[in-house]
């Protein structure tokens, strides 16, 4: 961390300053205070049974017997791996669950307060899914994928639906490796048995079901949760917005919503113009009520309604630090525990909304989705009475960066050629040419032991300086936000010739906010559409792209990078490595995963050796598929831009491929 400056983020920065001379604690000093356990930290530690905590830290751990047990260090690292793996899946595919289960309440009229949003989403998903539509409303073919979806979660054998929509050869490398998931849950619970005491003892076959759970995440849960979430809420398209500490408002009833699922700060999004709760806000002495969010919630109404964000999961606690907030909703996922400690000096209502995720001292407030609105109303209000507790107490800073995020799939192709043509054809021949370098996928957790935001903003800049187009979802997007990245003009600045040219051609910033952690599923599918375009190969692996998380600290981080290298991608995060105590794990995980599958998994440190690394691996990529040599501003052929007989070509393409 750089002396003297915690982070990247200059209002977070300020807000920090204020908390030091306060006397108010944050994660930031926590961080400084708890050194992690060194033995921990490195995936050296076994607490799966009560004969230990075991160290595994002799000199002969890695292949001698170290445990109380006999574990070696490979079993106990790649045994403590799969079980962050199953704990991410887990996550984001309870997360999916429950929205599955609330389709299936929209779709029999028990959840009158959701509609379905996007038609045509439910109609290109159930053709993915091989639904018969004809004949059928909406409505029911709503239900029909639900069924779909729940049915995943508790299939016991066969394979999941979604990882048959990987480019053809990455499915039959699974088939051949038994990688496709039988069923979510079925992957989770086998995951928590193997690492039981006594039973999965090769670090390769525990490795070997750390992507197969993984693939329940990326290919299941995680892309079931993105797609439900369009159905019902609307696929998101280009909106502006505004990120930063700043965005609370010192007249108005300030409300947050913070957490992962979208359906309740959805039905908030509905009510808060209500004539009736604005009035009572301005009876309560309010100027009007102010949506904020907050994290992955953030990102989602964001996406979707410009919803402003107040940032990234280190924000949280310096949003109720501002002293503007009245009440911060939660629900689940990335909520620090200190959240209602934090609000006590303040006078913020911490408000847990989900049966699963309680914390003492907030109040609860248990959504149900049979009565949404009426929760989502009942919070607001809450906030508004809330409003005359406000005190003098906090740091408010006014500064607001704007930025455009809504970067769907979806619209990315739309974008590329139209609706009736959409396409990646200009993306790819970009590649080729070699006006685009390749592509990054810059994405991931803030996390204290790194100065925050600092790894993402310098690789952001470099990328693009380079020509490399950056995908970005959850808080390397907020960071990115907030460093006033995510505007076309600003990053335009930025952008080496060749991505600046084709973003100017196409209409699109160089850095695309896709949204939340889940949404991470979308550049799954960018990279199978940009394979099936044609040009760069015939699977993911042979793409000139690059999966880093530079700041992670999650389990869900660890989960999503594994699966996309088990899709085949190259894969760098930052920060430390969970296995870093035991040389075979690694080597397992990185040269091991490459032979296996095509894609590895690496921690890197240092953000310069990332850079480094990811410039070389696109490079290597771009040989492979000889393509032309990248050098910045000499491109390859004059641009192409499609005309009506190429575009007819690529339809008529199209048409005898769904035809084959
Ligand atoms: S919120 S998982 S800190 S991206 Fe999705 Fe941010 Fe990581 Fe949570």
């Amino acid at each position: 961390m750089s002396e003297g400056h915690k982070s990247a983020d200059n209002i977070a920065e300020k807000i920090l300053a204020w908390a030091g001379e306060a006397g108010k604690e944050t994660a930031f000093d926590r961080a400084e205070k708890l050194k992690a356990c060194p033995v921990g930290h490195s995936g050296a530690c076994c607490k799966i049974c009560f004969m230990g905590p075991c160290r595994l830290v002799g000199k002969n751990a890695e292949t001698e017997a170290a445990g109380v047990c006999g574990a070696t260090l490979p079993v106990v690292s790649t045994r403590n791996l799969l079980r962050n793996v199953a704990a991410g899946t887990a996550a984001h595919s309870d997360h999916a669950r429950d929205m599955a289960a609330t389709l299936k309440a929209v779709t029999t009229g028990e959840a009158k307060d959701f509609q379905v949003k996007d038609p045509g989403k439910v109609m290109s998903t159930a053709q993915k899914l091989g639904i018969d539509t004809q004949d059928k409303d909406v409505n029911q073919v709503a239900g029909e994928i639900a069924d779909t979806y729940l049915s995943w979660f508790g299939q016991q054998t066969g394979e999941i639906g979604y990882p048959l929509s990987a480019p053809k050869k990455r499915v039959e490398l699974w088939r051949k490796l038994g990688l496709i998931p039988r069923g979510i849950d079925r992957e989770v619970v086998e995951a928590m048995h193997r690492t039981n005491m006594g039973v999965d003892q090769d670090p390769t076959n525990l490795l070997h079901q750390a992507m197969r759970t993984s693939l329940a995440d990326g290919w299941g849960g995680s892309m079931i949760g993105t797609d439900i979430s369009d159905m019902m809420f609307g696929t998101p398209s280009p909106i502006k917005g505004k990120v930063s500490l700043g965005v609370f408002k010192k007249n108005e009833v300030n409300l947050v919503v913070h957490g992962h699922e979208p359906s309740l700060a959805e039905m908030i999004v509905e009510v808060i113009d209500e004539p009736e709760l604005v009035d009572y806000a301005k009876k309560s002495g309010a100027e009007g009520i102010n949506l904020v969010g907050m994290c992955c919630t953030a990102n989602e109404v964001l996406m979707r309604h410009g919803i402003s964000s107040a940032g990234g999961f280190l924000n949280q606690e310096l949003g109720i630090m501002t002293g503007l907030v009245e009440a911060m909703m939660v629900d689940v996922q990335c909520i620090m525990p200190s959240l209602a400690q934090a609000a006590k000096s303040f006078h913020t209502k911490v408000i847990t909304t989900s049966p699963k995720g309680k914390m003492i001292d907030a109040l609860h407030i248990e959504y149900d989705e049979h009565h949404a609105k009426d929760t989502a109303r009942n919070i607001v209000r809450t906030a508004i009475d809330n409003y005359k507790n406000r005190t003098s107490e906090g740091e408010r800073i006014d500064e607001e960066t704007d930025v455009v995020a809504g970067f769907s799939h979806e619209y990315i192709k739309y974008m590329q050629g139209g609706k009736y043509r959409g396409s990646f054809r200009p993306l790819n021949d970009a590649i080729m040419a070699g006006r685009i370098r390749g592509v990054v996928g810059l994405v991931g957790c803030n996390n204290p032991h790194v100065m925050q935001d600092s790894a993402f903003n310098f690789l952001v800049e470099e990328f693009i300086r380079n020509d490399v187009l950056v995908v970005a979802t959850g808080c390397g997007a907020a960071s990115y936000g907030k460093a006033g990245l995510l505007t076309p003009e600003t990053a335009f600045e930025k952008a080496g010739p060749g991505l600046k040219e084709v973003c100017e051609a196409i209409g699109i910033p160089p850095i695309l906010h896709l949204g939340s952690c889940v949404d991470n599923t979308r550049i799954l599918t960018v990279a199978t559409e940009m394979v099936e375009e044609g040009g760069l190969g015939d699977d993911i692996s042979d793409l000139p792209a690059v999966g880093i998380a530079p700041e992670w600290m999650s389990e869900k981080a660890l989960a999503i990078g594994v699966y996309f290298v088990a899709s085949g991608m190259y894969v760098m995060f930052g920060v430390g490595s969970p296995v870093a105590a035991s040389k075979t794990a690694q080597n397992l995980i990185s040269e091991g995963w490459e032979k296996a599958v095509g894609g590895k998994l690496e921690f890197v440190p240092d953000p310069q050796k990332i850079l480094e690394n990811a410039l070389a691996h696109i490079d290597k990529k771009r040989d492979a598929l000889k393509l032309k040599k990248y050098e910045p501003g000499k491109f390859a052929a004059e641009r192409v831009l499609l005309d009506m007989a190429a575009r007819r070509e690529i339809d008529k393409k199209r048409i005898e491929a769904a035809k084959a």
